[in-house]
């Protein structure tokens, strides 16, 4: 073809659709806050983007001591169905599991090798997981490595997560500059999506505490969980921490009145002129009933499409297989563009 030909042919050709990757740790059964921050944002931008939606397996051994196969496999597959079941088409978007490609900890090997320790030492995660435990592994120091392979194998455009993962992106963007720097051009440098209300759900019991599955295992009044029935989702809300008084009032709520009527807002949309105006100078009883009243409703579909997939013998070993295999021929490519570069 001669050289006019294929700009005619560039010029005509659609706009690529950007790429997107996300994942969720299998670690728990997922929260509200798992669903605000990242899985009703997957769905709400599911056709504008091409995407990848991982069950991040690997990631949850960095506790290894908190892990027993059979519930991990049965955890992945029950992450799976919830993503199903939270609106993301399974067809359209490619769902996998990240210990079925190899490609992953391959990657997360050579990014590893060029990471400075002092960029892994900053991160505010691993400083508060590895307080957490006993004895610390590596693969918890190092697992920003194999984040930022999981995210850089797709050539992402955007990453859409919650806000305590934006130090993650932000590093995933420095190691892939990194590379590119030394070895020459393979990754594309990808920015985090976040909602700009529900970004940073609190947990309920603690309100200065971001709400999260480790500490939804350990307190029963932390987090709804997605499956919960209303009964204890009601429980939990109506327990809620809150303060003495009665304001309403976004700007001047104490974090635990705030939480909730972020949770109000982003899970109704309505204006916060209206919802302060429906609270405000009331008890926090008339807040908590309707925050439980909106959760139940959000829940319900979500529940009832979460026992249909999971009734489905078969269904989503053969889901999880078919997405491994169109996952893997973009990470595959990846892979083998970084392997050529490094000499491998
Ligand atoms: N509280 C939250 N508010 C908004 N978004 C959140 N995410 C997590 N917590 C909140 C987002 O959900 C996605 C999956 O993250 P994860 O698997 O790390 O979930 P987790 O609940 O944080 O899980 P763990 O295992 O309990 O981890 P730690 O102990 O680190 O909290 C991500 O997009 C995340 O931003």
């Amino acid at each position: 073809m001669v050289e006019g030909q294929i700009e005619s042919a560039q010029t005509s050709a659609p706009p690529r659709k950007k790429i997107v990757l996300s994942g969720v740790q299998p670690t728990g059964v997922l929260h509200i806050g798992n669903y605000i921050g990242a899985l009703s944002l997957w769905a709400q931008q599911q056709h504008e983007f091409k995407n990848y939606f991982m069950i991040a397996d690997m990631h949850a051994l960095t506790i290894p001591e908190n892990i027993k196969a059979k519930e991990l496999r049965a955890s992945s597959r029950r992450v799976a169905a919830l993503y199903i079941a939270s609106g993301i088409d399974p067809e359209e978007n490619v769902i996998f599991l990240q210990s079925a490609l190899p490609a992953h900890p391959y990657l997360a090997w050579i990014l590893g090798c060029v990471t400075p320790m002092g960029w892994l030492e900053r991160m505010t995660q691993f400083k508060t997981k590895s307080g957490q435990t006993e004895s610390v592994g590596t693969g918890l120091f190092t697992y920003p490595a194999l984040q930022a392979a999981d995210i850089l194998l797709y050539q992402a455009d955007y990453v859409p997560v919650g806000e305590d993962q934006r130090q993650h992106v932000e590093l995933t963007r420095d190691i892939a500059a990194r590379f590119n720097h030394l070895f020459g051009k393979c990754f594309r440098l990808p920015e985090g999506l976040y909602r700009s209300t529900g970004a940073r759900v609190m947990g309920f019991d603690d309100p200065t505490a971001k709400m999260s599955k480790s500490l939804a295992e350990q307190r029963s009044g932390h987090a709804v969980n997605l499956l919960d029935p209303p009964n204890v989702v009601k429980k939990t809300i109506m327990s809620a921490v809150t303060d003495s008084g009665n304001e309403a009032r976004f700007e001047h709520a104490s974090p635990g009145v705030r939480n909730l009527l972020e949770l109000y807002e982003v899970l109704t949309k309505e204006p916060r002129e209206q919802i302060e105006g429906r609270f405000h100078g009331q008890g926090y009883g008339s807040l908590k009933k309707a925050v439980t009243e909106v959760v139940v409703e959000t829940l319900r579909p979500i529940q009832e499409r979460y026992q249909q997939i999971t009734s489905e013998p078969g269904y989503l070993d053969d889901l999880l297989a078919s997405g491994a295999e169109r996952a893997g021929e973009v990470a595959n490519r990846t892979l083998a563009k970084a392997r050529q570069l490094t000499g491998l």
